[in-house]
């Protein structure tokens, strides 16, 4: 189990609130027609994301799904970074190449991922093997959700994880939700954990509006897997907040009760709760949130200004 000091709670917390932070910023920006994409927030789940990439090592490996927002933070992308790729500027990772739906960076260990569901999961795969036979003792940790879980890509990764005893843990942001496709039709078995049991992995159930029980199940997976004792299945339950993406309406066609049951569930309430009980003192969390939300009011202004990329740099990186 990962040990947590007052420092690492309040790194921990920092994470957190970057994350809701920075995309109710994106919402504001796109509600005033900035940004040349329209954002899909996390905004409610982000627990899920930024407990389990906190786990990480430096030299470990992540591969989002499209909603995991927090990951790309709590490896170290800054509010700026994510920002320059949001408007595909020219100083961004990718010199304006991609969405930041697809954001990667390969010395951060953040694997992009692809608009098709699940597709990264063979090559979390894929990447957990590479480990394996350079013989390092890297981790590859790989998200999903419980409409990706419907793909055969999703059964091919775990499968072929689990034969080869793969250092990976997979990790289902479980929102109830794919689109406007609720969970119950979407599969039979509402637990997406239960399949561990298939593939002869370890599985584990959370709560993924609760930082800390992410933390110590992602950690211990973390640790089995560097040990060379294989994959592990572990499933959030979660909720998203707002509509699939912000051109949805906000409730997104589901039932109000739900919504306000969840809401007050909020990850970020209840870890400043967790906090409070813990000893750290309101002033620090206080300052913590200043900072971040100083970081992302210069993140704004600097990247409302710079530069796209020139024309004549079209064939930057492009081999053929
Ligand atoms: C293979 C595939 N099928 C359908 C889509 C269209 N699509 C984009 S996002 C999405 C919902 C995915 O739901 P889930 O995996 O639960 O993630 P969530 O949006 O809830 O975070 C769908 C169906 C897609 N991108 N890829
Ligand atoms: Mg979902």
């Amino acid at each position: 189990m990962m040990s947590l000091d007052r420092t690492a709670l309040l790194n921990l917390y920092s994470k957190l609130y970057l994350t809701r932070a920075f995309e109710e910023a994106l919402v504001s920006l796109y509600a005033e027609k900035s940004l040349p994409e329209k954002p899909m927030t996390s905004i409610g789940q982000e627990a899920v994301a930024v407990g389990a990439t906190f786990c990480l090592r430096d030299d470990d490996y992540v591969l989002p799904a499209l909603r995991t927002r927090g990951a790309f933070f709590a490896k170290g992308i800054t509010a700026k970074e994510y920002l320059l790729e949001v408007f595909r500027r020219k100083e961004s990772i990718s010199g304006g190449r991609w969405t930041a739906h697809h954001m990667g960076d390969m010395d951060r260990g953040v694997i992009l991922g692809s608009a098709v569901v699940s597709s990264s999961l063979p090559v979390a795969a894929g990447t957990a093997l590479s480990a394996k036979l350079r013989r390092t003792d890297q981790v590859a940790l790989a998200f999903f959700g419980d409409g990706g879980s419907s793909t055969g890509a999703t059964h091919s990764a775990m499968n072929f994880a689990a034969a080869l005893n793969l250092p990976i843990v997979f990790v289902c942001e479980n929102n109830r939700y794919s689109l406007s496709t609720p969970i119950s039709v979407q599969t039979r078995n509402e637990n997406i954990v239960d399949r561990a049991f298939g593939y002869g992995i370890e599985g584990d159930m959370v709560d993924g509006q609760d930082i800390i029980e992410v933390v110590h199940s992602v950690s211990r997976a973390i640790h089995r897997a560097r040990r060379g004792d294989g994959p592990s299945l572990i499933e959030a339950k979660t909720y998203h907040f707002r509509g699939h993406s912000e051109s949805h309406p906000p409730d997104d066609g589901r039932p109000g009760e739900e919504l306000a049951k969840w809401r007050a569930r909020d990850p970020l309430k209840l870890f400043e709760e967790y906090l409070t009980h813990a000893g750290v003192e309101a002033d620090a969390l206080e300052s913590t949130r200043a900072g971040v939300d100083e970081e992302i009011r210069e993140a704004v202004k600097a990247v409302k200004e710079a530069p796209d990329p020139s024309p004549d740099e079209l064939d930057w990186r492009v081999y053929a």
